[in-house]
């Protein structure tokens, strides 16, 4: 029995692989966390190291103070997390007030949690307060197709929503709340960690202009499929761009009124507008 034998450790390391296999996390790009649960904190306590030092997160996230989460290591590559998971991810351990953190697990070759620690926990506090704690997962990926888009589309949150949601039938489905934006920023800080939560607190993905996705989810099936669901649809506006600036035909606002009906989602009026 190691560690890399507990489930959610599976999970996490899969989640890991197939971001990589599906061409999102070239070099060191992209990052993933999830917060673990108490039964899970035990199963894997027997592994827990005390040497990590407390260090800052560089945001305050009091909502998540003594939780653990297993986080991808900041430089490490996705493609090598399947091959060696104890040198490019690690478990973490918040303080009582939710601002400093230490490793309690992994990165056994030295190393930091991703650069993007603040917006992952920024993100998990407003999450896990939106769906009542059920959120765990929280997947920054550079996703091709959504990141070409960013170039063409208005930056705003009606015009991305509306013209992805078209593109296949499921996708108002699979994200019925929505797609938040965020003009270019400088990654790794703060202030994209507070913009980036702010949108979470209404949808479950944000998009981040030039750069890539974040997708919250409650667990990893659910939190991967988001991503690859926005990023498919992104691919097929892509296409149909490529082919002719417009449409023939398409899915209209009263289509998508419809299938809210059938399919027991609310899909908000800002998005159903007249074009
Ligand atoms: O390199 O994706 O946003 C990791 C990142 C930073
Ligand atoms: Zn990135």
């Amino acid at each position: 029995m190691s560690i890399a034998d507990v489930k959610f450790v599976q999970g996490f390391i899969r989640m890991c692989n197939d971001g990589w296999e599906q061409g999102w996390h070239e070099r060191n790009g992209g990052n993933l966390s999830y917060r673990m649960k108490a039964e899970e904190v035990e199963e894997v306590r027997e592994y827990f190291s005390m040497d990590g030092e407390w260090k800052e997160i560089g945001t305050s996230v009091p909502e998540l103070a003594g939780e653990y989460f297993m986080v991808t290591g900041s430089g490490k590559y996705f493609r090598n997390v399947i091959l060696d998971p104890a040198a490019s991810i690690c478990i973490i351990e918040l303080d009582e007030k939710g601002e400093n953190y230490r490793i309690r697990w992994g990165l056994v070759n030295g190393g930091r949690p991703t650069s993007e620690l603040p917006s992952h926990l920024m993100n998990h506090e407003v999450k896990k307060a939106a769906s009542n704690g059920a959120h765990r997962v929280i997947y920054h990926a550079h996703t091709t197709n959504v990141i070409a888009l960013t170039f063409v589309l208005p930056l705003s949150d009606e015009v991305f929503t509306r013209e992805l949601w078209e593109m296949a039938t499921e996708c108002p489905v699979v994200f019925p709340s929505g797609i938040g934006v965020v003009g270019w920023m400088v990654p790794g800080g703060r202030d994209i960690a507070v913009a980036t939560s702010e949108l979470m607190k209404r949808y479950d993905v944000a998009i981040w202009a030039h750069h890539g996705m974040f997708c919250s989810g409650e667990d990893f099936d659910l939190t991967f499929g988001l991503m690859h669901t926005v990023e498919k649809s992104a691919e097929i506006l892509v296409k149909m761009l490529s082919m002719r600036p417009d449409k023939l035909q398409t899915i209209t606002p009263q289509n998508f009124r419809d299938l809210a009906v059938d399919f027991k989602v609310e899909l908000p009026e800002k998005f159903l507008y007249e074009k």
